[in-house]
């Protein structure tokens, strides 16, 4: 024989989930595409808990796309390999000799650890890059950045067969050029940007490890329209490493994405956090 003795978690448990429910609704079907920076990848539980997340998202049939980054794990590569690298404008210098490296860590090591990831937590994952069917097609972004791809051509279908097979897809920032010998290195916010707004997506998730923007007195600021992002870009309120970052923003919301939040992905269930919650979390930008 069993008994039970109603304990004060699982009443906030199950309150949690029924206040959830008009979140649920609101998303359901809806294609969220979310930036998981490497800043915001943190060590392994904190990358279980992120797929933990992601599936629960497919769970109550949102459509999560995962777009990576993992700059600090191409510098470690890079270090071992003893080849330097420089940032120029918040995008990396990129040779042939640092493209291969590129494409190595992200498609490789990165992209195969979340889709693991994502798997172990019940998942089905499949993991690609901007050259999987010319997803993501580029040309030079600048001539001094060497192979730095801008995206010039999206071909989202493929992400499009995988969701409606119930498949998360995983994709890390590498591109062919109009030239398909060609490999680009892309910033993963630009690569994210561009996914998102390919595929008209509800929300871009930006998860990296600072709260949101900040005003004047570095305060996050919750909610703000494209008009008032440029005016704080104008005045020196959004400066250095913030500013591709919203550029970023506004540019997937040109493209057709509803909405996008800017929010600290170290934050423990950042994801759940912003989309089923009132409180929400980070900066969310949209008309
Ligand atoms: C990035 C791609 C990875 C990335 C790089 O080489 O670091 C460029 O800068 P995070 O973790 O999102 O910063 N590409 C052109 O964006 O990683």
């Amino acid at each position: 024989m069993k008994t039970r003795t109603m304990n004060q978690d699982f009443h906030t448990t199950a309150r949690t989930l029924s206040e959830a429910l008009p979140y649920m609704q609101r998303y359901s079907g809806a294609v969220v595409v979310v930036k998981f920076g490497g800043n915001a990848m943190g060590d392994a539980d904190a990358m279980a808990e992120f797929a933990r997340d992601i599936v629960l998202m497919r769970q109550v049939g949102i459509n999560p796309v995962v777009v990576h980054g993992g700059g600090p794990m191409i510098n470690e590569m890079l270090d071992k390999l003893g080849i330097k690298s420089e940032f120029v404008r918040g995008k990396r210098v990129t040779d042939q000799a640092t493209v291969e490296v590129v494409e190595m860590v992200l498609t490789g090591l990165v992209n195969k650890r979340i889709v693991q990831a994502i798997m172990d937590e019940g998942g089905r994952a499949v993991g690609l890059s901007g050259k999987d069917d010319d997803l993501m097609v580029c040309e030079a972004d600048d001539p001094d950045l060497g192979w730095v791809g801008r995206p010039i051509e999206m071909n989202v279908q493929v992400l499009r067969d995988l969701m409606s097979a119930g498949i998360i897809p995983v994709i890390a920032p590498v591109a062919t050029g109009m030239d398909p010998v060609e490999t680009y290195n892309v910033n993963g916010d630009t690569a994210a940007g561009a996914i998102a707004g390919a595929l008209r997506a509800d929300r871009l998730l930006l998860l990296t490890n600072v709260p949101g923007v900040k005003d004047g007195s570095g305060q996050v600021v919750t909610a703000l329209t494209p008009d008032e992002v440029r005016a704080m870009i104008d005045d020196g309120t959004i400066a250095g490493g913030m500013i591709p970052k919203v550029e970023t923003c506004l540019d997937a919301l040109d493209r057709g994405v509803r909405g996008v939040v800017i929010l600290d992905g170290t934050v423990p269930n950042a994801c759940l956090l912003e989309l089923f919650t009132e409180h929400g979390a980070g900066s969310l930008i949209r008309a």
